[in-house]
């Protein structure tokens, strides 16, 4: 099977502690692991889409106040919004909508924080109404017990490769 080799970076960008860094960490390691730093931390995701094997190097970067220097280097947008903190939601509507203007197309919206239910202050309809509006798409997880990750980055990574690498 022939394989293509890929590199993409990845920003994570949500408001002051949202739960990027713990995200990554999830995504990469499989557990919130505290403290790491902020970083660029690589992980190489494999996938096979009519007959061809992709081999993604994905690089993880944090970004927040900061976003606006970086977003025209990624490849892919991931949004952390923290559902017990309404101004994250606000925080996240305003990237978006910079990222959007710079015709930055793969964004993708979590939903982070869901074992935490009784302080919500966001729920999924809001971030139902988000996605709509720009067309993106939206996972809600915990970064605390693991609930959504499941083919979270499989799926990311397959939406990419279809809309940038086979332009379908
Ligand atoms: N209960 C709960 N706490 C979480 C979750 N995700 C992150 N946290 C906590 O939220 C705080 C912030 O998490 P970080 O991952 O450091 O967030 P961040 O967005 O990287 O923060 P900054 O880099 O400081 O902006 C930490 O105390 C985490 O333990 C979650 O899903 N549930
Ligand atoms: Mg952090």
């Amino acid at each position: 099977m022939p394989i293509q080799k890929l590199a993409w970076k990845f920003l994570v960008i949500g408001s002051k502690g949202s739960g990027k860094s713990s995200f990554i960490s999830y995504m990469v390691y499989g557990e919130m692991s505290p403290g790491i730093p902020r970083a660029m931390i690589k992980k190489t995701v494999t996938r096979e889409i009519d007959g061809i094997r992709y081999s993604v190097d994905i690089l993880f970067q944090e970004a927040d106040d900061d976003a606006e220097r970086v977003i025209g280097t990624a490849t892919g947008m991931i949004v952390v919004i923290d559902l017990t903190d309404y101004r994250s939601l606000e925080f996240a509507e305003r990237v978006i909508a910079r990222a959007y203007g710079m015709n930055k197309i793969n964004v993708y919206i979590i939903g982070n924080k869901t074992d935490l239910k009784y302080e919500a202050q966001i729920w999924k309809e809001d971030l139902e109404k988000l996605s709509s509006k720009f067309g993106s798409t939206y996972y809600m997880v915990s970064c605390k017990d693991g609930t959504g990750f499941e083919g979270i980055l499989d799926s990311i990574v397959d939406r990419i490769i279809s809309r940038n690498v086979l332009r379908k």
